[in-house]
């Protein structure tokens, strides 16, 4: 299987997130994507290759070019205002009540203001290299899909930043760009075909929804944590269906605290149905790993042994499809489980062998 894989992500190297008031480690770190990297490396059956550049169109044909343009000087603005953190994290949010009966927002000439127009937690500092990583995520996603595109049964972009929780005109989430957003935008485009979109992140895709939740063309199913327990609270709930033209063509799939794999597999089966019930032949992969029992911020019990048989059950559908990485936060396994995962799709066996005993 080809593999799109930057060592731009590096340059995004926040190290901190707020969570209860405190500053504590990031769990979103350049380590993830090295472990998926190594692992994938050591199999021999993954070959290896850069993103080639796509500019800046294909992003905005999904997000707010006015979000692109303050992530694209963010950094320098801050810098040049005399700022001197080295993480930038919003101190205000332009939540609609604020200004209720008062007129509209006016933008704030400061980059410390101005991010409480743009990002929707306190988990997603920038830093100096951030921009750059995120359009790297994005060429390396775009450049899985025109490898699929050109043939490839299945492919596979090591994307990070992640992206399924950045909506047209707002980032949190350790997301900046929605890398799958952008794919499916562009395939239906270039196929003139529906897409679907199945994301498997322990989160919500909350962004990916909203992006998608009026358009009748993109199907997105999502398996996540109940949102009246998690992350992102706002989003993710079964009655969910769609909007407007896209009504129906949203599924949401909320998993119950401490998840088993037949349970999970149970209902992946309810979102593999309605994704064959949908047209089109390419199928987007949101691959999240955070499902994980051992994951440090999440609460499913899935073991490795179930994403072979996810992978495998998503290639049943027998659609050209292109998987892209999002979130996952225990490092020791994630290379291995995604190892598992694409092995399971690629139709090659099980192998343990190489999952750490720690
Ligand atoms: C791409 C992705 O997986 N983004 C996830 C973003 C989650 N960010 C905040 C999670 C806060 C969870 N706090 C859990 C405390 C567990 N002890
Ligand atoms: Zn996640």
């Amino acid at each position: 299987m080809r593999v799109v894989h930057s060592p731009r992500h590096r340059s995004h190297d926040p190290k901190h997130e707020l969570a209860d008031g405190e500053a504590i480690d990031a769990y979103e770190v350049p380590e993830r994507a090295e472990s998926i990297r190594r692992s994938l490396a050591a199999d021999g059956a993954f070959t290896f290759e850069e993103p080639t550049e796509h500019g800046a169109e294909p992003i905005t044909l999904v997000h707010d070019p006015a979000m692109l343009a303050f992530l694209e000087t963010a950094w320098h603005d801050w810098v040049s205002s005399g700022e001197t953190a080295d993480e930038i994290f919003p101190d205000t949010f332009v939540l609609p009540a604020l200004r209720e009966g008062m007129g509209p927002v006016r933008a704030p000439g400061t980059v410390r203001g101005a991010v409480g127009m743009w990002c929707f937690d306190t988990a997603t500092p920038m830093v100096e290299g951030t921009y750059a990583a995120a359009r790297a995520a994005v060429d390396v996603a775009l450049t899985a899909m025109d490898l699929a595109l050109g043939g490839e049964p299945s492919t596979y972009g090591l994307c990070r930043p992640p992206g399924h929780h950045a909506a047209r005109a707002m980032f949190g989430g350790y997301c900046f760009f929605n890398n799958a957003a952008i794919v499916a935008e562009q395939l239906t485009r270039q196929t003139g075909e529906p897409v679907a979109i199945l994301d498997v992140d322990y989160h919500h895709g909350n962004g990916t929804q909203q992006i998608f939740y009026g358009r009748a063309d993109v199907l997105y199913v999502s398996l996540h944590g109940d949102p009246d327990r998690a992350y992102p609270y706002f989003a993710g709930f079964a009655d969910e269906t769609g909007a407007d033209a896209g009504a129906g063509a949203n599924l949401n799939l909320p998993l119950p605290l401490g998840c088993s794999n037949e349970e999970y597999l149970a209902h992946l089966d309810r979102g593999l149905e309605a994704i064959a019930g949908f047209g089109g032949s390419t199928l987007v992969v949101s691959l999240g790993i955070d499902t994980y029992g051992r994951d440090p911020i999440c609460d499913l019990a899935l073991t490795t042994e179930v994403y072979h048989e996810v992978g495998r059950r998503v290639a049943a559908l027998g659609r050209t499809t292109v998987v892209l990485q999002e979130g996952g936060y225990f490092v020791p396994h994630l290379g291995e489980n995604v190892r598992t995962w694409l092995r399971g799709l690629d139709g090659r066996g099980l192998d343990l062998s190489a999952l750490p005993d720690v």
